[in-house]
């Protein structure tokens, strides 16, 4: 989660930060309809993004993120009735819910500008659907549902390829145990064992998060070991039940359309250690799937001060959460080849699935896409130069190419010896999904890339 890459780090000047601040004072951004105050130093989303807020692919009928989140909200309600929904989140959120209701460190990196869009120095769009953790917690006692399953768009500046998309899709899923009667956790693993062994699909699973001390992913002082082992149970039992669900169900597809010789018999899982600020222990499950680990689902032991914030009594709640990503899953199992199909508004596209059911994407015609490369030196530390980061260059291009872009891959770094100066070049690959597009297109739009990198970035072109 979260990765740093600097391509250059050199201090913003004053005398640019001055300029900046007096050019865009005072501008506004509307948002679903709410107006929000930019601020100079912070707002980073660009109309670009903003115009996938109200996309919703998570809600959208026959659609594979849907078809997705209604099997896993469908499995897990079939226990034992724990979970409320919630669907239509807002995406814009605060600094507060996305990241201190949880308990991040100031100097997180999910902070950080490079990772996360900005509305202003309060207000982001959410990095996580943990963002409403706190407010849902809240409304456990009105719903009269021990549990919540919370399913929305997420936003994180990032790369750009086959497997990254600034938006995705996160199922969050929470269960709480208010008294902590043993006796309760108890009989609600019995019931969740009962429905795992009768499950068609058995999974091998190994849990390398057992082989660690207590230090590595300490327990929390408040509670029992006893409580500990059982809300792990029953955490890690859920979310094998999802897998082996999802994953029964494709098994069953491909033997259906018999389009592979590759149809797995079994399905291998494992736990691993993992890291959360808001959870502890916590682990990740990854699945064996075409020969490699994939990452699935974080998760863990709700740390007391999050329950504290949503107003629980002190030492009277034990809770699990998990957040599971959906596009990468949904991806795997419509074999899917490029994330930006998602988001294809081609009705060759959306009129192969059905609700309820999963299937074999099959490939259409691809559209030919067109290269181009940008060569520059990055300035040097003299007084004009500005910081400038990987996801910056991403996202410039991102701006002016929006869904037109297929990857940006750096193809050639260089120092040069003498003047120490650094040159890049990346390669972008334009393409559409949709409809052909022409050289004119593609130069105007390499055009805008090169004139921003200039003014922004303050680069000399090759
Ligand atoms: C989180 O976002 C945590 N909020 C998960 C969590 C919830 C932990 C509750 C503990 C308790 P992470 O950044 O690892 O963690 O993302 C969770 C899942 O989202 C990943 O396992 C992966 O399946 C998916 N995911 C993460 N980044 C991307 C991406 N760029 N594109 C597609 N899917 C992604
Ligand atoms: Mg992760």
């Amino acid at each position: 989660m979260y990765s740093v890459t600097r391509i250059c780090a050199v201090k913003r000047t004053p005398s640019l930060f001055l300029r900046c601040k007096s050019t865009n004072a005072d501008q506004f951004i509307t948002i679903n309809n709410k107006t929000y105050k930019s601020d100079p130093e912070f707002t980073n989303v660009t109309p670009s993004i903003i115009s996938h807020v109200n996309r919703s692919l998570h809600k959208k009928p026959n659609h594979p993120v849907n078809i997705l989140r209604d099997l896993i909200e469908k499995k897990l309600s079939s226990v034992d009735d724990a979970f409320t929904t919630y669907n239509n989140f807002t995406p814009v959120v605060s600094t507060f819910e996305n990241f201190d209701s949880l308990g991040f460190p100031a100097d997180h990196p999910g902070r950080s500008k490079s990772d996360t869009y900005y509305v202003n120095d309060k207000t982001l769009l959410r990095t996580h659907t943990s963002a409403h953790e706190m407010e849902c917690y809240n409304k456990v006692d009105s719903t009269g549902k021990p549990g919540f399953l919370i399913s929305a768009d997420v936003y994180r500046r990032d790369e750009i390829d086959k497997t990254h998309y600034p938006v995705f899709h996160q199922m969050e899923g929470c269960r709480v145990w208010k008294n902590r009667s043993i006796d309760e956790i108890k009989s609600d693993l019995k019931v969740l064992q009962k429905k795992l062994d009768e499950h068609e699909m058995k999974l091998i699973v190994e849990d390398r998060s057992l082989e660690n001390t207590p230090e590595e992913n300490p327990k929390q002082q408040y509670m029992t070991d006893q409580e500990v082992d059982l809300v792990s149970q029953h955490l890690k039992r859920s979310l094998e039940l999802v897998i082996s669900e999802v994953f029964n169900q494709k098994i069953n597809s491909m033997k259906k359309e018999k389009n592979s010789e590759n149809i797995p018999n079994e399905l291998k899982v494992r736990w691993v250690n993992a890291y959360f600020p808001w959870t502890t222990p916590s682990w990740e499950i990854e699945v064996w799937w075409n020969n490699d680990w994939l990452e699935v689902c974080g998760c863990g032991i709700v740390q007391q001060q999050v329950l504290l914030n949503a107003g629980y009594e002190k030492d009277s709640t034990i809770s699990w959460a998990f957040g599971l990503g959906l596009d990468r899953i949904a991806m795997l199992l419509f074999e899917i080849p490029d994330i930006r199909l998602l988001w294809s508004e081609d009705n060759r596209f959306i009129s192969q699935f059905t609700d309820g059911s999963i299937n074999t994407f099959k490939p259409y015609s691809k559209y030919p896409g067109s290269t181009r490369d940008v060569a520059f030196w990055l300035a040097d530390s003299s007084k004009d130069s500005i910081e400038i980061h990987e996801n910056d260059l991403m996202e410039i291009v991102r701006n002016a190419a929006g869904s037109l872009v297929e990857s940006v891959k750096l193809i050639d770094r260089f120092q040069n010896p003498k003047t120490n100066k650094t040159s890049l070049c990346y390669r972008i690959n334009y393409q559409s999904m949709d409809r052909n597009i022409t050289n004119d297109e593609v130069n105007q739009i390499q055009k805008q890339v090169e004139t921003e990198l200039v003014d922004k970035y303050h680069v000399s072109l090759r």
